[in-house]
This record gives structure tokens, C-alpha cells and sequence, in this order.
């Protein structure tokens, strides 16, 4: 029997963490990892397992000394305190392993840090890895030769998460994408045939998170259309389940743009109160979105890029977005491209990010033979690429402006009250056959909502210490409840988006006052590397 903890490194401050928002919501993070409660379930009974997550807690190093085996898992952004932890965990004498998407694609990059590295998938290697171990013999790299069939995968230990802490949970339902994009790592390591979990696993999972207490998660797929054909008996299920249960759960997912072009997908999202989808549309230039291979986003049919998103928008699940500036074909003129892009598209929620080059990633073959790499691992400049038709100043600076175009008020709210208001959108999963014929669900629905938009009202009121952003939420919301009145799921909303804007809008301003700080998807500046 060994002692096992798995660690995931607290993030710096970044887009999608939401850490401005967070503390004034009362929670410590937006959504746990789902590795850390997927590898306890894989690890064999006879073992013990300590999940730490340090976005919620403090990592005891002193308690780790005594365990067997230390896991710690990461993505780029977090490489830095990935590193810092081993340090501190080797200077202990820890036995330390590492997994996830960093170390999958710089698998150098702790060497001399760790006993053992767990390369892509690891539902057979970790329990591989534990019966070598226990039999003394364990080899230094774990790779599995085969993918996971992902109808063997268990129900991840939620329950040994601090649920408490996090805004919502996170569940998986398939992996893969079937696409080509040249920037992406997701298929270099998943592969480009989506596999899908039995409807069974997902419906287990489900109770679990339920028993958890979670009513919200995020369904953490690569592409969750990535096989229409297959996921819509397992979607089919998931809103019988929702159904039977009266809806205790709400989701959001990620999905390709050509989810426009299926109704019968987006209905049975619907109905499952999958409430929205992140959508990567990365650029409005069509020549850029050739170069890197996202064909499925070039017009063919179906409309343009932004009507595509309004179709979506007009069926009734909100679009957020993907936006990246510094493809071979983007000129300076880009941001002004992407400004314009977002202005009409009615989305809120764009994450504007700057290409880089991830290891193993045909990009990053073909800017490296071209010598367009930056090989230094710190960040001032926010990637590792050298554009061709602009400095890097200029890509960083074009960046910066775009993301304060995007989130000045005016522009944010403008693009709400275009969806909300003006074009009075309403979620899909609400008007469904069975909310209709269940008017006390309706009831308790509205209850809950038009209680939950006081609560964050209150919250914002409090929590933002800016008295002008304070009275822009307010007069804003006051407008959204006049105008939605007998809607309170829509005002609730649009006040869950105040806490969000004050978020993206203190990240952005940060960034200006501070640009060689620059937060991007390749991480902040390395900064501290003290435990
Ligand atoms: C869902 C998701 C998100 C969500 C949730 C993130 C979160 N906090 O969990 C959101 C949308 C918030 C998000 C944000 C970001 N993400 Co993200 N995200 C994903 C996505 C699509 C799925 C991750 C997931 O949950 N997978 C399911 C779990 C079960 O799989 P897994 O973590 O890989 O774990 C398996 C193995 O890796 C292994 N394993 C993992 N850890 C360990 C540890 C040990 C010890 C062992 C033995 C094994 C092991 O075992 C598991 C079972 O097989 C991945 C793509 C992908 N498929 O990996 C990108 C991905 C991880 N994200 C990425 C990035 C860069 C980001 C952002 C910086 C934004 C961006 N794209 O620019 C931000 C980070 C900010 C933040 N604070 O979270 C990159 C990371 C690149 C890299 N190679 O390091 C990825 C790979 C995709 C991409 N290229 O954009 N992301
Ligand atoms: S659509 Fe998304 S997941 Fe699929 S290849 Fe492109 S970037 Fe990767």
C-alpha cells in the first residue's frame, strides 16, 4: 500500500480564472481540474490518496515528506510553479512523478525535478506505473501505446475534492477533435477521432457531482461535437436523466463553429441545459484562419463566421469565444479587424489570445526551421513567436488595445445589450417541451434566479471598489431587470456578467499599467519561484 498525493499548481492571475471575480462570489476558484479526481479513481483501492489542489489550499510540504509518491499535473501556463513545487518536494527527498499537457509536450522540462514521466493518456500507464513501482522496478517515461477507450474510464472521486471552494465542477464526456488546426496540441495528444464515454459513465458521474452539491459544471471536451453522430444518443440520455431529476444541472462546453449547421445537435444540447459553448473562431481574416488549417471556420456554407455565431445565438445557447492575433497573414490592421469582429458579433466573452507555439505542434515544427522561435522560456513579450509582418512590440501593444477595446464598459455592455436586450435572447434550455408542461419547475427556476440576482447584485455592490464601475453595473442592471422583467434567468445573467466583466476589465488595466507583465496563453512573466 503507498501514500499518494496528487497536486495541481496554483494559476497566476489569467483570463479564464476569473480571480477578481471570485473572492467578491465567496469562492476560492472557478472549477477544479478533472485529472486530479480522475487519477484517484485509478489508482487501485489498496492505496491511499490525497487530492491538492493549490487554487484552494496550501500545500503542506512538511505532510508530504511522508508520502510515497507525489503526482503533479500542469499545463504551460502553470510550468513555472510546477517547477517550484518539485524543487521544494526533491529538496524533501520526495519520490515525485508529473503528467498532464506540459509535460506531454516538453517532456525535458523537469528533468532532474521528477522519478518518472506520464506522457499523454494515462489510464493504463499510472496503473502500470504502480504495480512496477510496487514491484521496484519502474521505468522513467510512461507512454501508452494505445488510446484510451474511453468506455473504460471511471468515475472520477469527486468526492475527495473541497467541492466547497470552486464556482462549479468539471466533467468529461469525450476526447479528440477531428479537426486540423496547426497551432493545436489537443490533437497531437488525443488524437483526431473523437472517443466518447457510454451514457451510463456520464449519467454516474452526474450523481456524484449532484452529490457533491455541484449544480454548474463545465463539460472540459476538446470539441464536444466533434462526432455528431455518436454524441447524440449519449446527449439523448443525458436530458432524459435532466428530465427525470427535474434539471439540477446547468452546463457550458466547448464545440466547433459548425455546430450551427445541426439543429437537431443544438436542440438535444438544449435539452440537456447546456446553456453555452466556447467557440475557437480565432480571426475574422479569412487567409490567416487558412494558414493555420482552420478550414472549418473559412466560409463553404451556411453564411459567414458572424452569422454562423448569430445562428447560434438566435437557437438559443450564448456563444463565447476564441480570438488569436499573430498568424503569418495578420497585418496591423488585425486588431482593428478583430475589434470590429466582436462588436458585431453580440459576444461578450472573447479571449483574445497571442499565437504561440506549443512543442510538438506543427506550428512550432514550422517556425522553428524558419528560426521564428523565441527559445527563451520567460514571457515579457507574451509568446514565443516572431510574426512576419509586425515587431513583436507592435503584436504585444495590438494585443493589449484589443483586449481594452473589448472590455472597456461601453463596448462589453454594448455587445450585451445587443444580445440581451436589444435582440432579447433567451436560453433554449428553457423553453424546451418539458419546461413548458412543468410550470412549478418554471417557478422554482424563476425563484431561484430572481433571488440569485439580488444576491450577486449585493455581491457587486460591495465587492467593487471602483465607485464609477459600481454605478455602471448598477444603472446596467436596472436596465437589464426593466427590461426583462418576467425573465429572471436573463437578469441573473447579465449580473453573473457584471462580476465577469470586472474580472477581464481589472486584468486588462493591469496588463496596460504593467505591459512587459503581459498575461497570455503561453503564461505571465515567470515571475517568484519561491514555494
Ligand atoms: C477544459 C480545458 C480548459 C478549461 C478548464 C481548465 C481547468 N482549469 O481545468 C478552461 C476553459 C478554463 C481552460 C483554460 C485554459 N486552458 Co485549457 N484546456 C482544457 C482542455 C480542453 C481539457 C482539459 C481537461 O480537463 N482534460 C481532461 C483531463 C482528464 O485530461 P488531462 O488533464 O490531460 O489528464 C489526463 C492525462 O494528461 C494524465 N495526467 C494529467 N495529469 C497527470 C499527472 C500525473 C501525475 C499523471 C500520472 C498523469 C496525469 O492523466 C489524465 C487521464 O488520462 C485541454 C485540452 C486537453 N484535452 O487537454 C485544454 C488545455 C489544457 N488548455 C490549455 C491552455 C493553454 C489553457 C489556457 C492558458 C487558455 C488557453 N487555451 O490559452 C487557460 C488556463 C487558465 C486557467 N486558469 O485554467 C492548453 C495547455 C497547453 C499545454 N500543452 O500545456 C490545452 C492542452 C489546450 C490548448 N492548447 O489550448 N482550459
Ligand atoms: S477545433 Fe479546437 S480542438 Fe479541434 S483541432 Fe482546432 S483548435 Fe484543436
Amino acid at each position: 500500500m503507498a501514500k499518494i498525493a496528487f497536486i495541481n499548481p496554483r494559476f497566476d492571475v489569467s483570463y479564464w480564472g476569473l480571480e477578481h471575480s471570485q473572492a467578491m462570489m465567496g469562492k476560492r476558484a472557478n472549477m477544479p481540474v478533472a485529472s486530479l479526481p480522475l487519477l484517484a479513481a485509478l489508482t487501485p483501492e489498496e492505496h491511499d490518496v490525497l487530492l491538492i489542489d493549490e487554487n484552494v489550499e496550501e500545500i503542506d510540504f512538511d505532510r508530504l515528506a511522508d508520502f510515497d509518491i507525489v503526482g503533479v499535473t500542469g499545463m504551460s501556463v502553470q510550468r513555472f510553479r510546477m517547477e517550484a513545487i518539485l524543487t521544494e518536494l526533491k529538496g524533501r527527498g520526495c519520490f515525485t512523478v508529473v503528467g498532464g499537457p506540459w509535460v506531454t509536450v516538453q517532456e525535458d522540462y523537469f528533468d532532474g525535478l521528477t522519478d518518472a514521466i506520464f506522457i499523454g493518456e494515462a489510464e493504463t500507464t499510472w496503473p502500470m506505473f504502480l504495480q512496477d513501482w510496487s514491484n521496484g522496478s519502474h521505468e522513467f517515461r510512461y507512454e501508452q501505446a494505445e488510446k484510451t477507450d474511453m468506455s473504460t474510464v471511471p468515475t472520477p472521486r469527486h468526492d475527495l475534492l473541497k467541492n466547497e471552494h470552486y464556482m462549479f465542477g468539471s466533467l468529461q464526456f469525450s476526447r479528440g477533435c477531428p479537426f486540423q488546426c496547426e497551432f493545436c496540441d489537443i490533437i497531437v495528444t488525443f488524437g483526431r477521432r473523437p472517443r466518447i464515454k457510454k451514457a451510463s459513465q456520464i449519467i454516474s458521474e452526474l450523481e456524484m457531482l449532484r452529490q457533491q452539491g455541484m449544480n454548474i459544471a463545465f463539460i472540459v471536451d476538446d470539441n464536444l461535437i466533434g462526432n455528431k453522430r455518436d454524441i447524440k444518443p449519449v446527449l439523448a440520455e443525458v436530458a432524459a436523466w435532466q428530465e427525470r431529476n427535474g434539471y439540477p444541472m446547468a452546463f457550458s462546453t466547448e464545440a466547433s463553429l459548425d455546430l450551427c449547421e445541426d439543429a437537431e445537435l443544438m436542440e438535444l444540447m438544449a435539452r440537456c441545459n447546456i446553456q453555452s459553448v466556447f467557440i475557437g473562431i480565432e480571426s475574422p481574416n479569412e487567409e490567416s484562419l487558412k494558414e493555420t488549417k482552420k478550414f472549418q471556420n473559412v466560409r463553404e456554407k451556411g453564411g459567414s463566421i458572424l452569422e454562423k455565431v448569430h445562428q447560434i445565438q438566435d437557437f438559443g445557447i450564448e456563444v463565447w469565444c476564441g480570438l488569436i492575433v499573430g498568424f503569418d497573414n495578420d497585418q496591423p490592421n488585425i486588431f482593428a479587424m478583430q475589434q470590429t469582429f466582436l462588436k458585431e458579433s453580440r459576444i461578450a466573452h472573447a479571449m483574445i489570445g497571442l499565437l504561440h507555439a506549443i512543442p510538438k505542434t506543427p506550428l512550432y515544427d514550422r517556425l522553428r526551421d524558419a528560426g521564428r522561435l523565441d527559445p527563451s522560456d520567460a514571457c515579457e513579450l507574451g509568446t514565443n513567436i516572431i510574426p512576419l509582418n509586425m515587431t513583436r512590440e507592435e503584436l504585444r501593444d495590438g494585443y493589449l488595445e484589443t483586449m481594452h477595446e473589448a472590455y472597456k464598459p461601453e463596448n462589453y455592455f454594448d455587445r450585451m445589450d445587443q444580445l440581451f436586450l436589444r435582440d432579447k435572447f433567451t436560453f433554449r434550455a428553457f423553453k424546451t417541451d418539458y419546461f413548458r408542461k412543468h410550470p412549478l419547475l418554471r417557478l422554482r427556476h424563476a425563484a431561484f434566479y430572481f433571488v440569485g440576482f439580488w444576491v450577486v447584485f449585493w455581491k457587486l455592490m460591495r465587492g467593487v471598489p471602483d465607485a464609477t464601475l459600481r454605478r455602471e453595473y448598477r444603472s446596467r442592471l436596472f436596465n437589464a431587470f426593466r427590461s426583462r422583467l418576467s425573465e429572471p434567468s436573463i437578469y441573473f445573467y447579465y449580473a453573473v456578467k457584471c462580476a465577469m466583466h470586472y474580472h477581464h476589465y481589472k486584468l486588462t488595466n493591469d496588463m496596460l499599467n504593467e505591459p512587459n507583465k503581459v498575461v497570455s496563453s503561453f503564461g505571465s512573466a515567470k515571475s517568484e519561484l519561491s514555494v
